[in-house]
Formats: structure tokens, sequence, C-alpha cells
């Protein structure tokens, strides 16, 4: 346990707004595992930013449960890391609202994710969807966090979460680490089998554009053979093949293959030889997850167990930093 204390410190999050897909999977949840075993760890499953999009009560509870089991599926263990949820950590609610007043209206504004999703729900542009990137900060900046996996999308908000912090520091002295992006050169944007100029989402409306986790063998082969690709049959990287880039892409990532060894596996090859490799490597990637899943989920006490744990350990160290802002702040203290 001592020796902990000198690793340097990850913090990640998911949100609980349906199962995870490919895409969620190499660009974060993959690094989030190789981590685990250098780093001190911190992931949360991300229900309070969930909530922008007004789930269904019992649809938020259960993928919160599910989003759990799957981190713990991943292969982290609970006890060598910290694996909790958002909303069970006060401390995060309270640190956002501190951060929003360190934040310009402005700033938050240019936020591309912002500007994507209101264009998208116009009948839904709340003040949280707005907060998003400060309540992100501070699940990052409680933690002292040196390193933030995520995927490419996330890279703005990483960088309007160092500007806050620099921006406190500069004005009360140092009560934040500034955190650095850690993004996964292969698998940082997978993108969309039905539309790869797009990237992959769960939250697509097509479910023929995205492999879920937890899709069974049968249904990743039919979803990558039906894969767009173009018409030239060779397989290679290159520009203008965004299709076939992006499984060049998904493959090396599940293989550790280079593209220049992939264009030689298939060099002579058509796309349904290509095709069926992608999708047993997919398969071969996934299948352990969606096993230790489905064990996981039979045992409901054992993960509010691990939650509970998780919550404690968590908000120990979140507890710290808080105390330390609002005292930073002049909150009157007893
Ligand atoms: P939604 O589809 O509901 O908007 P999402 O699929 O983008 O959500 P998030 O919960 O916002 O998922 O993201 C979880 C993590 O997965 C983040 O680190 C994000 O950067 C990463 N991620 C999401 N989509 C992709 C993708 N297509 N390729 C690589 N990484 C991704
Ligand atoms: N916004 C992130 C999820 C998220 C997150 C975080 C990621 C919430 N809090 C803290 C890293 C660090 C997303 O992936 N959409």
């Amino acid at each position: 346990m001592e020796a902990n204390l000198e690793k340097e410190i990850v913090l990640s999050a998911i949100q609980p707004t349906g199962t995870p897909t490919l895409g969620n999977y190499l660009g974060a949840l993959k690094n989030w595992k190789e981590m685990s075993a250098d780093y001190t760890c911190y992931y949360a499953v991300a229900d309070l930013h969930s909530i922008t999009v007004r789930p269904e009560p019992k649809d938020l509870r259960r993928r919160t449960l599910e989003m759990y089991a799957l981190l713990l599926a991943l292969g982290l263990d609970p006890e060598q890391n910290t694996v909790f949820v958002q909303s069970h950590v006060p401390a995060h609610a309270q640190l956002a609202w501190i951060l929003n007043c360190y934040t310009q209206f402005g700033e938050a504004a240019r936020m591309t994710q912002f500007k994507d999703k209101s264009e998208k729900h116009p009948e839904n542009v709340n003040v949280g969807l707005f907060a998003y990137p400060t309540l992100m900060a501070a699940d990052i900046l409680l933690y002292q966090a040196h390193y933030v996996p995520i995927g490419a999308d996330q890279k703005q908000h990483l960088e309007i979460t160092r500007d806050i912090a620099e921006r406190f520091n500069g004005l009360y002295g140092e009560t934040f680490r500034i955190p650095a992006p850690f993004i996964g050169k292969a698998g940082a944007r997978v993108m969309s089998l039905q539309d790869p100029t797009k990237k992959m989402s769960k939250s697509d409306t097509n479910v023929k554009a995205f492999i879920s986790v937890l899709d069974d063998k049968d249904t990743i082969v039919r979803k990558i053979k039906s894969a767009v690709t173009d018409s030239e049959a060779r397989v290679y990287y290159g520009e203008g093949k965004d299709g076939v880039n992006n499984l060049m892409g998904i493959y090396a990532c599940c293989t550790g293959k280079t593209n220049a060894q992939i264009e030689a596996e298939f060099s002579g090859k058509g796309y349904g030889d290509f095709k069926a490799a992608v999708a047993e490597a997919v398969v071969a990637e996934l299948a352990p997850v969606k096993e230790a899943f489905d064990r996981l989920m039979a045992d409901k006490a054992y993960l509010n167990e691990c939650m509970q744990k998780g919550a404690q350990k968590a908000s120990y160290v979140a507890e710290k930093t808080l105390r330390k802002a609002m005292r930073r702040v002049g909150f009157y203290q007893l």
C-alpha cells in the first residue's frame, strides 16, 4: 500500500448513457486497464454528467450498475484501483460549483461538445450541458491527477480544465495539479461503421454503426461485414479510404500490428478476407470482457460492496482537495 503513494495518479470517467462501444473500449477503457498496472487509478461512472440528457430514472439506475460491472469486467482490480460512482462522492458537485465561478461564460460557450449537443438537441439546452466541463474539471482536479486517459474528442475539455486550474492556482497559490491528457495513438478515434467520417457513438440511432462491447460473436461478424468501405478492393491506408482506414485502426488496436504489417498480410486479398480477420480479432478482444460482465452482473451484492468501498476511498482523497480549495477561497471554517 505504501508504495502506491509514490505512483503517479490517473483519473478518468465514463457516462452511463448506454453500453460502451468498441470506440469507448479502444479509445479509453483499454488504456484504463493498461494504466492500472503502473499508476494509482481513480475511475468513475459519471452519472452526474449523464442527466444532461434526462434519462428515465430506472434506466439511469440500471446503466450505472452495468457500467460499474463493466469496469470491473475489464479486469480492473477494485482493491488496487478506486472504482466508484461519481454521485456517491458529493465533493464533485461541490467543487464544480466553485469552479463555475472561475470559468468565463465565453470559454465554456466555445466548447465543441456543447455546440454539437445543443445543435442536436435544441429542445433541451440546459445549464448542466453548458457547465459539463466544469464538473469534469472537478472530477479531475479533486484527485490531483497527473494523467487523464480519454479519447481525442475530450481533449478540449482537458484544456479548459488546465486553464481553470492555472487560473485558480494563480489567484490563490498551488491548489490543484495541472493534469495532462493521455490519448492512445491507435483507437483515439474509432469511426462509425456506416459513416466512417463520423465518430462511433453509443447513442447512434443506427445500431449497425457501432459495435457494443457486449455484442455476441455473430452480431460482431455481421456488423463488420456490412461496414462501409470503398470500391477499390485493396487494403491499404490512404486518403479517401475512411472505411478501410477505420477497420485497419481497429485491427491494429486489437492485434498490435502496424499498418505496414496489415497491408502486407492482405496484399492480393479482397475486403472479404480482411473483414473476416478484423471481426475475428474484435471477437477475441471482447469475449473475455463479456464473460466477466455476465458473471459480475449475477452478483449484485458484490458489486454494491465494491461501490461502497470505492466511494469511501474516493471521498477521502476528494474531500482533502475540496477543503483546501474552500479554505483558499475564504469560506468560513468550523
Ligand atoms: P455518447 O455517444 O453518449 O455521446 P460517447 O460514446 O461519446 O457518448 P462518452 O461516455 O462520452 O461516450 O465517452 C467515454 C470515453 O470514450 C471518452 O474518453 C471518449 O473520449 C471515448 N470515446 C467515445 N467515443 C469514441 C470513439 N469513437 N473513438 C475513441 N474514443 C471514444
Ligand atoms: N466527459 C467525459 C466523461 C467524463 C470524464 C471525466 C472523462 C466525465 N468526467 C473526467 C475524463 C475525466 C466523456 O467521455 N464524455
